[in-house]
């Protein structure tokens, strides 16, 4: 059924040199979009990726651009659009996780996690969503997390940042489905990532915890996100407005289970 095609598509994916959103760049390359990366500095690691993505026979552009900053994402998106050609589908995932209580954490850090995770992904929006109201046409997916919906010890200004973007979703999809723009979120749960690898040692009880606190009783992996961008990226999704998707093995379902229960 080509209700999930993505042929012909041009699709940006923020923070996608690495982790989720490469992950998720390359299913969509696979799925036989055009993929724009995107990367905040390093141009090594941008075109390494670029290669990598080019042997797998993808159609693959990139581009090296702080979404915090305003100025800059104007000029990447204009050169893209110029370019490349319009861009039907944006993946806001860059994104931060800079850990520390609230009692601990300083302000300028606890503003960085707000400023890459909300503010780079309203400001991006903005300026994509425009071209995409113009055309009255376009999917935007935001990358939210489990931690939109809850809260521990220690990560109070991501899991601010992803309530934050929780909201934002719902707004731009409240705002812009009249254009014909469809606006969702995607909400991982526990992947296996450079972020959380800290987290994955196998002398961290942290590790036991997500395990038996998860019914599939495993950490993701981050092609398993794939599936539900290639569906909200494309016509199989012409309806669905504001909905955040969880990808989390069943954490966010349940109150979790005594460690010595099955
Ligand atoms: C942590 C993790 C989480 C995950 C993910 C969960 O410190 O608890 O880094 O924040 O990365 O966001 O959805």
């Amino acid at each position: 059924m080509d209700i999930f095609s993505l042929h012909g598509k041009i699709a940006l994916i923020t923070g996608s040199t690495a982790g989720l959103g490469k992950a998720i760049a390359k299913g969509l390359g696979l799925a036989h979009s055009t993929v724009i990366l995107n990367g905040r500095s390093s141009i090594e690691k941008l075109n390494q990726v670029i290669e990598e993505f080019r042997s797998d026979g993808i159609s693959t552009f990139g581009t090296l651009c702080d979404v915090t900053n305003e100025k800059q994402v104007e000029e990447m998106v204009e050169s893209i659009e110029k370019d490349i050609g319009p861009i039907d589908i944006l993946i806001n995932n860059a994104g931060i996780n800079i850990r520390g209580e609230l009692q601990s954490i300083s302000v300028e850090k606890f503003k960085e996690n707000i400023d890459t995770n909300l503010l780079g992904p309203f400001i991006v929006s903005k300026i994509v969503g425009k071209k995409m109201i113009s055309r009255r046409k376009g999917k935007i997916i935001n990358i939210c997390s489990m931690m939109s919906e809850l809260g521990r010890n220690s990560v109070g200004a991501y899991a601010s940042s992803k309530g934050g973007i929780k909201m934002l979703t719902k707004n731009m999809a409240t705002e812009w489905a009249k254009y014909n723009i469809q606006v969702n979120g995607i909400g991982p749960g526990y992947f296996a990532t450079d972020l959380t690898a800290s987290l994955r040692e196998k002398d961290n009880p942290f590790n036991d915890f997500i395990i038996n606190r998860t019914p599939a009783g495993r950490w993701g992996n981050p092609e398993e996100l794939v599936g539900s961008a290639i569906f909200l990226s494309s016509n199989a999704s012409d309806f669905v407005n504001g909905h955040i998707l969880y990808v989390d093995g069943g954490i966010l379902a349940t109150i979790g289970k005594p460690s010595n229960e099955d």
